[in-house]
């Protein structure tokens, strides 16, 4: 087992990893800009090292200062959290060049999903659905054209190193297939410095469910049920439960077996999820796969009554999996509180938190880095705690959740928290009726 892990994050998920190093008995090591010299991580830590100023890619992104920091504290493990360097296949690659392991799948594992056609010619190869659409990248506009027709309008163009909605366009006929052409192209290479695009048929009003998976270092997969994400504003997610409200025992079954497959396919090692969208006849297509930990895996550690951040540690230490799968005991959900205002199109709404209480009791649990005097830095994401409640069914999780909202003191800063408390009481939300599209019609106004 490891001495001593390096976290290369911040927030909430810096604490999440440093609690269950604790508990393993591992030291660790919190890196810090200057902007979050009085953040939690830092006092939390065994140790904390200063890596540079407030912007990420002069701290929380620059690969060489996070190595340093390791080479002075002696980690023998990093751990990277989400987001910042998670899914860089450099980064893994940098971390074992110095001997340090990365808690995480390893390079090529990271590079061969980053690509959306690889992993999605990986999936057709391994027998995982995906969505009809053109073999490969597209040659031209003249090719794209062919491809929309042969799949029928509308379609959906995609960068091939996108991912979480950046270089998509929907195109709903011909005659608007190459404006729409040019411009993903152009926000692909604006945005990721690559033009490749494909084509998919354009799948109409679809759940977002994803699967949580873990594979060891010999080739045993499993799935860990599913994660319903179809709330999202901006593909930005809102509300993450387990179990869908959509799911039957049966698609469990098929999609947990495709799970499987596409992380078998590529070896998988370490704890992933893969995105499946599901249309409403249940047919359900491989959309991408993501190689870390989430921001919603609580829920599944809630239902399945298991530390994910511990069997990542272990994984990556080289134990074996115990070989089965993980099914939902009970109902949970998140919410995210964000410091955003709901009321102004979720303007992000940094400053100094005034007042804070947490929400308590039976079936509650509150993920945050956040109390009452902190200052929340305009820099980084507005991510400010995650409410999660469990309880036997969904009526009762929801029940729960609303009395939890209630008790929620934030003052200071906007939140999210309002929000949270009227799509609570939408009787669509409430009856398991939404898609990927359900915030657009779903109109925020507090004193409505
Ligand atoms: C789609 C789709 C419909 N049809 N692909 C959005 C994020 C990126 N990972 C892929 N996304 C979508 N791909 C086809 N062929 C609809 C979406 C989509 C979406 C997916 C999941 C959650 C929210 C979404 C919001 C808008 C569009």
């Amino acid at each position: 087992m490891f001495e001593k892990i390096l976290i290369a994050n911040r927030g909430e998920i810096a604490l999440r990893i440093i609690r269950t190093c604790r508990e393993m008995g591992i030291k660790t090591v919190a890196v810090y800009s200057s902007a979050d010299r009085e953040s939690l991580h830092v006092r939390f830590a065994d140790e904390a090292v200063c890596i540079g100023p407030a912007a990420s890619k002069d701290s929380y992104l620059n690969i060489p200062r996070i190595m340093a920091a390791c080479e002075i504290t002696n980690a023998d493990a990093v751990h990277p959290g989400y987001g910042f360097l998670a899914e860089n296949a450099d980064f893994a690659e940098v971390c074992s060049s110095y001997n340090i392991k990365f808690i995480g799948p390893s390079p090529n594992q990271i590079r061969q999903m980053g690509d959306k056609i690889t992993a999605k010619e990986t999936m057709i190869k391994a027998g995982v659905p995906v969505v009809p659409g053109s073999d490969g990248l597209l040659k031209d506009v003249k090719h794209a054209k062919t491809v929309a027709k042969e799949i029928g309008f509308p379609v959906m163009l995609k960068a091939t190193a996108g991912g979480g909605g950046k270089g998509m366009r929907i195109v709903w006929e011909e005659d608007t297939l190459e404006e729409n052409w040019e411009m993903a192209r152009k926000e692909a290479m604006a945005s990721f410095g690559n033009d490749g695009i494909y084509v998919e048929k354009f799948i109409e009003e679809p759940r977002h469910i994803e699967f949580q998976i873990a594979g060891d270092q010999f080739g045993n997969v499993v799935h860990l049920s599913e994660r319903d994400c179809s709330i999202q504003r901006r593909h930005q997610k809102l509300v993450e439960e387990c179990p869908s409200p959509f799911m039957t025992p049966e698609l469990r079954e098929k999609m947990g077996e495709a799970a499987i497959l596409a992380g078998k396919s590529i070896n998988y090692e370490g704890v992933g999820t893969v995105e499946f969208l599901v249309d409403k006849y249940r047919n359900f297509y491989f959309m991408e796969m993501n190689t870390r930990i989430q921001v919603e895996h609580p829920v599944t550690e809630e239902v399945i009554d298991h530390d994910l951040i511990k069997e990542q540690i272990k994984i990556a230490a080289g134990e074996k999996i115990s070989g089965k799968n993980y099914y939902p005991q009970v109902h949970a959900m998140e919410c995210r509180i964000n410091a955003e205002d709901p009321q102004n199109g979720f303007r992000p709404s940094p400053g100094k938190i005034l007042s804070f209480h947490s929400s308590k009791g039976h079936g509650v649990r509150v993920d945050t880095h956040v109390y009452a005097g902190y200052t929340i830095p305009p820099y980084y994401d507005s991510m400010i705690a995650k409410l999660i409640c469990r309880a036997p069914t969904r009526e009762e999780c929801i029940t729960k959740m609303e009395r939890a909202l209630d008790e929620f003191i934030i003052e200071g800063v906007k939140t999210t928290v309002p929000f949270h408390q009227k799509l609570m009481k939408d009787p669509d939300f409430r009856a398991g009726n939404f898609h990927t599209g359900f915030i657009n019609t779903f109109k925020f106004k507090d004193e409505e």
